[in-house]
């Protein structure tokens, strides 16, 4: 089956790709179909309202199965901020070094050198007519102030998860995979696509 991974975000395409590789399933980014649709307006509350929005927009304009994903870092210090912003934390088009510029400032406008932290993430499956499923996943941890590593994208420089003393950023993609929100919510989503494969 041919599905279209809708994101704009390359960092997410390589992840799925590694945790799909074994499924009969070949996922199509959109930059590989290359059609020039305007992305849709994330106007969520919640991360899966967001998912849902991206996978049934795509599907019912490509008209092929879709796979959407909404995530994001909820830092429990600043009030569970930047959430479902986590992209456009900085600004609409914001770079991952500004966002993390933003997150540090906040943090240590509080006096803060770290804080306990979560990232979420939610997919969406739908198919052009109707919708398809959905899943979860989290990995709790603690943002710190000094970036370190280069793997991963976003906010990983800053991320550790629990039990780790490494960044997200300093894992390699399969580690990041096996603990990470991403990974997670793709083991449940595997399953659930096995079904209707
Ligand atoms: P699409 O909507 O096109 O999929 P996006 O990057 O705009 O891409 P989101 O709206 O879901 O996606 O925002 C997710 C943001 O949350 C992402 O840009 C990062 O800032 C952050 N984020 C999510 N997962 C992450 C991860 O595994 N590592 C680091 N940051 C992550
Ligand atoms: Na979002």
């Amino acid at each position: 089956m041919k599905v279209v991974f809708a994101t704009g975000n390359q960092g997410k395409v390589r992840e799925v790709r590694e945790k799909l590789k074994s499924l009969n399933v070949e996922v199509i980014s959109l930059k590989d179909l290359n059609v020039s649709l305007e992305p849709p307006e994330e106007t969520g509350e919640t991360f899966l309202e967001n998912a849902y929005q991206k996978a049934t927009y795509y599907a019912k304009r490509l008209n092929l199965p879709v796979i959407a994903e909404d995530s994001g870092l909820v830092v429990e210090k600043l009030g569970g901020l930047p959430g479902v912003r986590s992209a456009r934390f900085a600004g609409e088009n914001a770079t991952d070094e500004e966002n993390n510029a933003l997150l540090i400032k906040k943090l240590k406008e509080l006096g803060l050198t770290e804080s306990p932290a979560k990232y979420v993430s939610f997919f969406v499956f739908s198919y052009p007519e109707t919708f398809g499923f959905w899943s979860e996943g989290e990995v709790k941890g603690k943002v710190i102030t000094e970036p370190r590593g280069s793997g991963g994208f976003g906010y990983d420089p800053l991320f550790i998860p629990e039990g780790y003393s490494k960044t997200m950023a300093e894992l390699t993609i399969e580690e990041k995979n096996r603990i990470s929100h991403r990974g997670k919510a793709l083991e449940k989503f595997v399953r659930l696509l096995k079904d209707v494969l």
